[in-house]
């Protein structure tokens, strides 16, 4: 090839390749701070922000549920609006087996570790223990209720949390059965070309899962989640007190870099809010909603949500999120491993844990 023949396609290749990481990263700014798939345009009105459905008294356990769950979903999903499903989980047979600690450790494995949240991972420092499941159920039978651990907290300075593991299902294909195969759900997954976090179908069917486990006061702080436009919180056991705000309500939030691969945090606690350093806050409107054991509740992309556990809970939520969301968030997934491998200090910090403290009991 002559000389100026190879000289053009090195600057065609070259310029055409800045251009398409430069286009790239401005995408992953938009979506990251825009959530623009989410109704962020809607105005600040507040009324009926969760739409609420009972199907407690349906005791049909059957496809009709599942059908109607489904149709639900989508409906709520094509809107853009968070929908509370009351009793939407109480077919799977999580809901009653996981209701036994004894059944957990025989699943999980009693010596298997896991790696606990300490407080509000999200507005402040984070550290996290590691310690056995034997020892984190031992724990929560020792402290049951809020008063309890409340207590706990003043004296230790912790509350234990397993917040967003999001493999530990997989390890476990028994728990995976206990949710039936997820086949409410096949329908964003078949119709709609979602994608879970991991293309391996035949350990966790396409679907991206993560696993919540605390003691009562177990806290989530403000934040949102651009990726998953698809997430379903299945709460399992116990009452939990979810905060949702609509996407709006980041002028009064404060959003923080933290680096948190997926999510944008706010930059205020929601337990001890500083309305000197942040007066925008106190003008944010939200709306609490109670989730009991059973329940299932669709939180959309760009919705601002804190969560609290008023009592021992376990969720599991499902995810997924379409085909050219996954590609804007591996830019977060590179971020992350630079992070872990010490090549890429986040300005203001990270939830992505690096060290855990190992400890025998809590
Ligand atoms: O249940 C929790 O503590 C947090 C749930 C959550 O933030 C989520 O599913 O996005």
């Amino acid at each position: 090839m002559p000389n100026n023949a190879v000289l053009t396609l090195s600057w065609v290749i070259c310029t055409s390749t800045t251009l398409s990481v430069f286009l790239m990263f401005a995408f992953h700014h938009h979506v990251v701070w825009n959530a623009p798939f989410s109704s962020a345009s809607e105005n600040n009105n507040n009324n009926n922000l969760v739409k609420i459905v009972s199907l407690i008294d349906n005791d049909n356990v059957n496809n009709n549920v599942q059908k109607l769950i489904e149709q639900l979903l989508k409906e709520y999903y094509d809107l853009g609006k968070p929908l509370l499903i009351k009793g939407g989980v109480k077919h799977w047979p999580a809901f009653n087996n996981w209701n036994s600690f004894d059944y957990l450790l025989t699943t999980v494995g009693s010596k298997t570790e896991v790696v606990l949240q300490t407080d509000v991972t999200e507005q402040r420092a984070n550290p996290f223990v590691a310690t056995t499941f034997q020892a984190f159920t031992d724990w929560l039978k020792k402290y049951p209720t809020l008063k309890e651990t409340t207590e706990y907290k003043e004296r230790v300075g912790a509350t234990y949390y397993i917040a967003e593991e999001f493999d530990f299902l997989e390890k476990y294909s028994q728990l995976y059965k206990d949710m039936i195969n997820l086949t409410d759900f096949d329908f964003f997954k078949n119709n709609l070309n979602m994608v879970g976090g991991d293309d391996n179908h035949t350990i966790n069917y396409g679907f991206e899962t993560a696993f919540w486990m605390g003691g009562a006061g177990a806290k989530t702080g403000w934040h949102y989640d651009y990726d998953y436009s698809f997430n379903v919180l299945c709460h399992l056991k116990g009452e939990k007190q979810f905060y949702i705000a609509k996407p709006i309500a980041t002028q009064f939030l404060y959003p923080s870099s933290k680096f948190d691969p997926g999510a944008i945090l706010s930059s205020v606690n929601f337990w001890s809010p500083d309305l000197e350093e942040y007066p925008k806050y106190a003008n944010i409107q939200f709306e609490e909603i109670k989730l009991d054991a059973g329940d299932m509740f669709f939180i959309p992309a760009g919705y601002w949500h804190a969560v609290e556990s008023k009592s021992h809970s376990i969720s599991v939520s499902i995810r997924l999120m379409p085909r050219y969301l996954w590609i804007v968030n591996s830019i977060d997934r590179l971020w992350e491993m630079f992070y872990l491998l010490g090549w890429y200090e986040p300005s203001e910090g990270t939830v992505v844990r690096a060290k855990t403290i190992q400890v025998a009991s809590l």
